[in-house]
């Protein structure tokens, strides 16, 4: 009996102990250690039914009975401490790491259009509200249509103009300029009449300098129908002016010479940044240069399907690069493909 006693009052008395410790355990790493000690392979819960023949037998399931009693009450305790330290660790994590809601927020960094972008569908608005629409064509050509069609034969010495990248399969081109596009669209819409605007890359082999690239969008002006005059195509291309660099800028025409228009012209914006008197920007001139235009040649109506006799049509090209840089005083043309971030950020 005196066993017995010995075992149940070792039981009785690590309980207290266990218990008292565990009141006042505050940190996470004692609560561990004072697991181990409770329930580790050397503590007297795990070991007490080794040590039962210590006692009489009719006395052990009784002892046995009440080291369960005492593990579980043990556990139940444990349990409940361990959740009211994380708890209070996590009330003094709220209360240490005070959020200050007044404070600025970083914002996103906010993705936008490349300027030629923008300056194109400006240019693309300006001409929808004159009644054109956006017709696309292709970057790779044909010589056929690049040159050919527009009334330049193989050999002939305006095809000099136009500084050529020719790819290995014979008479396919870059297009060297949206005016093949011309006829894409006449064959497409012949007989009827027409109000496009042809926008995309063209590619030729210059040396590049200031306000010359490889690679530079243009977008090309065709209108065909009859009893249209080279008044319309002032009127139109004047208005364009008015609408992209306001109501004042004076603009003028200057005859030139492209294969495909007859007679054709170049056309001038007074510049706007001295307003015509002469700067760096305009070269002292007082005058900008922002594209070529023309009424179409009859062999050129003629190769999109249309009666040279019954039609007539203008067509114009315009450099949107030129315009933007004009605009935004960029002063190097390479800023546009250069994939600076410093430059398009400020756009
Ligand atoms: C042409 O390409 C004609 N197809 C334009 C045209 C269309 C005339 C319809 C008549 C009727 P030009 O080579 O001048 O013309 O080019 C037109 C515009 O493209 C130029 O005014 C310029 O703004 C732009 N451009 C030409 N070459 C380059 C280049 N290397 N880099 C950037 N822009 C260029």
């Amino acid at each position: 009996m005196a066993e017995k006693n010995k075992l149940m009052l070792e039981l009785e008395e690590m309980q207290t102990q266990a218990h008292q410790a565990l009141a006042e355990i505050q940190q996470e790493t004692d609560l561990q250690k004072w697991h181990t000690k409770t329930f580790g392979r050397t503590s007297l819960l795990i070991n007490v039914f080794s040590r039962l023949p210590e006692v009489a037998k009719e006395e052990r399931p009784v002892v046995g009975h009440r080291a369960n009693e005492i593990k579980t009450a043990l556990e139940t305790e444990y349990l409940a401490k361990q959740s009211a330290i994380k708890q209070a660790a996590l009330q003094r994590n709220l209360s240490a790491e005070k959020l200050d809601v007044s404070l600025p927020g970083r914002s996103p960094l906010q993705g936008r259009l490349h300027p030629q972008t923008q300056t194109l569908r400006q240019i693309y608005n300006i001409f929808a509200e004159m009644g054109f629409q956006v017709y696309r064509s292709p970057e790779v050509e044909t010589d056929e249509y690049n040159f050919e069609l527009l009334n330049m034969p193989a050999y002939h010495p305006a095809r000099d103009m136009w500084d050529t990248f020719y790819t290995t399969k014979p008479g396919v081109i870059l297009r060297t300029h949206t005016s093949p596009g011309q006829i894409r669209a006449m064959r497409e819409f012949a007989p009827g009449p027409i109000r496009v605007v042809l926008p995309g890359m063209c590619y030729r082999y210059e040396q590049m300098d200031a306000s010359h690239e490889i690679q530079f969008n243009q977008v090309e002006l065709l209108a065909v129908g009859k009893h249209i005059t080279f008044g319309d195509l002032k009127g139109t291309l004047t208005d364009f002016a008015r609408r992209m660099f306001g109501e004042e800028v004076q603009t003028r025409f200057r005859p030139s010479y492209f294969p495909f228009t007859e007679p054709s012209a170049e056309m001038d914006v007074e510049c706007f940044v001295c307003g015509g008197k002469g700067c760096a920007i305009c070269k002292g001139g007082g005058w900008l240069e922002i594209l070529g235009c023309g009424m179409l040649h009859p062999v050129v109506l003629r190769n999109g399907g249309y009666d040279p006799e019954k039609y007539t049509g203008f067509a114009a090209g315009l450099g949107p690069e030129r315009i933007s840089m004009l605009r935004n005083r960029i002063p190097d043309i390479r800023y546009f493909w250069a994939n600076d971030i410093r430059f398009l950020e400020q756009f």
